[in-house]
Formats: structure tokens, C-alpha cells, sequence
């Protein structure tokens, strides 16, 4: 089953479906593959080290990084490709790329009924040392794409239509949701194809692993650190979690979604809001994790239910199996 069967199939499912979706997702497909072979010739193309710029995230997290963050060659390529694959499709109307200060409102011919969130190179410091980065996206319907207005993108992620991510990595693996569970395909590089390798993906209930950046635990609320602290020295008899964290999101939530257990980036004092962004990072793993039977929770909030106020807001999360991110909500005491 190739992923453009898939998608056909889906939608076949939707008896007023034009096919636009459709169209949408092969230019999406159409991006990773056009990303992981880049990824897979970096080192020989002189892909990797800087482009000499810094992107749009270095002016908020000035606070965190006095020099900015530096933008990648290979990030700048590959939110080229998306962009192009993207405003080709002819079925976007607005993007939102982590790589562009504002969005991207696509011109009146082009202009389709969706918007897609993307950051089209994920954990972009693992670049050089040639360990899994990925595509993140998730797509939403826009209720007027003649007056497409920043207020469109918005949105609660409760509201979005699809999501998936694309992990380039010993394999090159495209997980993807369209609201009717998840489903991992492999690309096979002799056919050029994506092929259904990980049918109905269901995260099991509860894990062994947990997934935190723990060089910043100084700076944890008491829940957090209690959580943590349970993971390592668990008190009702169960055996310890192993930690395994890569600080790469696609690819420690790809593990997390195949093994269980549980990712979290948390808040801490000197980042209030955590570090990863909604638009396109959070709410895309959260669909894909409660598609999947596990939950993403904020520290206040079911995650898909916040309300961005500007496109590159960030949030705490916690995502994973559904028994672990219990846990953490019963030790901050939200009930949701
Ligand atoms: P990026 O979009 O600039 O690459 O940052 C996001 C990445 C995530 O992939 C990862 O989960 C996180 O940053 C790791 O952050 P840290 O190095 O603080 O642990
Ligand atoms: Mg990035």
C-alpha cells in the first residue's frame, strides 16, 4: 500500500471529498522526499553548517540567546522546497513556516481552502552530527479563502483537518494522521515511494521510557521535578523508566508513539512557556498522540484545546501514552 493509495482510500471514505486533501498531502509527500534525499547528501553537497542568517525565532528567544539562533543551509533549502510544494498545490490559501516571520498568504490563482503550519526541519542543531531530524505539519480548512485574515490561522489545533510528521533519520518514515487514526509509511529509495510499513500506529497505555531535557531540571516547578522523580525512583514497586532523549521532537516523539512512555518539554523559570512552538510543533504531535490513544497536555489543559494568540507562540508540553500523562496531571492536580 503506498501512501498515495492510502490517501485515495481515505478519500473514498468522504463522499463529498473533491480530491483537494488529497492533492495537498502528494505535495507534502512531495517535500519530504525532496528533503530526506538532501538530508542524505549533506555531508557531499556542502549542505550542513550555516546559511549565514539567523531566523525568525532569534528575535523571541532573545531573552535565551543573546547571539540568536542560527539558521541551517539545509533548513533555509528545505522551507524553499516546502513553500514551492506547498503554494504549487494550488489548494493553500495561508502558511505558516517556523522559518518566515509572518505568514505566507499565497496569491489570489493559487489560492486554495487550506493552511498548513510547518516547521519543515525539525532539531536542526542535530543536523551536523548527522542525527534524526524531521518535517512537522498540520493542515486546517479556512472558512473563506477570498478574506484569508491572520485570525484564520488561530485556531485551537481541535480544529485541524490533518497532521503528520517525516523523520529523516536510518530510514525515511512519514507518520500521518487525517483525524482517522495513524499510520507510518517507509520510503523506499529504489521505488521512490512511501509504503505503508506501520498500519493504525496505537501507542500503548503506558510506557518505559521518559524523554526531558534534564540539563534544565534546576529550573523545574515542584511538579515536574516530582514526575521525574518518580520515573527514576518509582515508589508503588514498579521498575524505574529508562531516560532516552535525542533533542530531537520528531524523532523522540516518534519513538514515544511506537514504544510508549512519555515526551515532555516542560515550563521552567527561565522559559515560562517551554520552548516548543504551537502552531506547529505541539498541536501536530498532540493529534497524532491522542489519534494514536495517548494524550498531550499543557501542565494546564488538554493541548489541543489552547487558543494561539500570535503564530509563533510557544507551550509547555507533556504527550505520550495516556497513563503517563495521567500521572503528571494528578501530581500538578488538573482534572480534564
Ligand atoms: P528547533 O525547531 O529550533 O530545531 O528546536 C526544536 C527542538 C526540538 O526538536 C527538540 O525537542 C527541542 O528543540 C530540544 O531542545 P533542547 O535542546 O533545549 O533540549
Ligand atoms: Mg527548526
Amino acid at each position: 500500500m503506498t501512501i498515495t493509495r492510502y490517501v485515495l482510500n481515505e478519500q473514498s471514505r468522504n463522499p463529498e471529498a473533491r480530491g483537494d486533501l488529497t492533492i495537498l498531502l502528494s505535495h507534502i509527500v512531495l517535500g519530504c522526499k525532496f528533503v530526506a534525499s538532501a538530508v542524505n547528501k549533506a555531508g557531499l553537497a556542502k549542505l550542513i553548517g550555516l546559511a549565514g542568517e539567523t531566523n525568525v525565532q532569534a528575535s523571541n528567544r532573545t531573552a535565551l540567546c543573546s547571539t540568536g539562533e542560527e539558521q541551517k543551509k539545509l533548513d533555509v533549502l528545505s522551507n524553499e522546497v516546502f513553500v514551492k510544494a506547498l503554494v504549487s498545490s494550488g489548494r493553500t490559501c495561508v502558511l505558516v513556516s517556523e522559518e518566515n516571520e509572518e505568514a505566507i498568504f499565497v496569491d489570489a490563482p493559487l489560492r486554495g481552502k487550506y493552511c498548513v503550519c510547518f516547521d519543515p526541519l525539525d532539531g536542526s542543531s542535530n543536523i551536523d552530527c548527522g542525527v534524526s531530524i524531521g518535517t512537522i505539519f498540520g493542515i486546517y480548512m479556512i472558512k473563506d479563502k477570498d478574506s484569508v485574515t491572520l485570525e484564520d490561522v488561530l485556531q485551537p489545533g481541535t480544529n485541524m483537518l490533518a497532521a503528520g510528521y517525516c523523520m529523516y533519520g536510518s530510514s525515511c518514515t512519514l507518520v500521518l494522521s487525517t483525524g482517522n487514526g495513524v499510520n507510518g509509511f517507509t520510503l523506499d529509495p529504489s521505488l521512490g515511494e512511501f509504503i505503508l510499513t506501520h498500519p493504525n500506529i496505537k501507542i500503548p497505555n503506558r510506557g518505559k521510557i521518559y524523554s526531558v531535557n534534564e540539563g534544565n531540571a534546576k529550573n523545574w516547578d515542584a511538579p515536574t521535578a516530582k514526575f521525574v522523580e518518580k520515573c527514576k525512583y518509582p515508589q508503588d514497586g514498579s521498575p524505574p523508566k529508562s531516560l532516552r532523549y535525542i533533542g530531537s521532537m520528531v524523532a523522540d516523539v516518534h519513538r514515544t508513539l511506537l514504544y510508549g512512555g512519555i515526551f515532555l518539554y516542560p515550563a521552567d523559570q527561565k522559559s515560562p512557556n517551554g520552548k516548543l512552538r504551537i502552531l506547529y510543533e505541539v498541536f501536530p504531535m498532540s493529534f497524532l498522540m491522542e489519534q494514536a490513544g495517548g494524550q498531550a497536555f499543557t501542565g494546564k489543559q488538554r493541548a489541543l484545546e489552547f487558543v494561539p494568540r500570535k503564530i509563533h507562540d510557544r507551550s509547555p508540553i507533556f504527550l505520550g501514552s495516556y497513563d503517563d500523562v495521567e500521572d503528571i496531571k494528578a501530581l500538578i492536580g488538573v482534572h480534564i
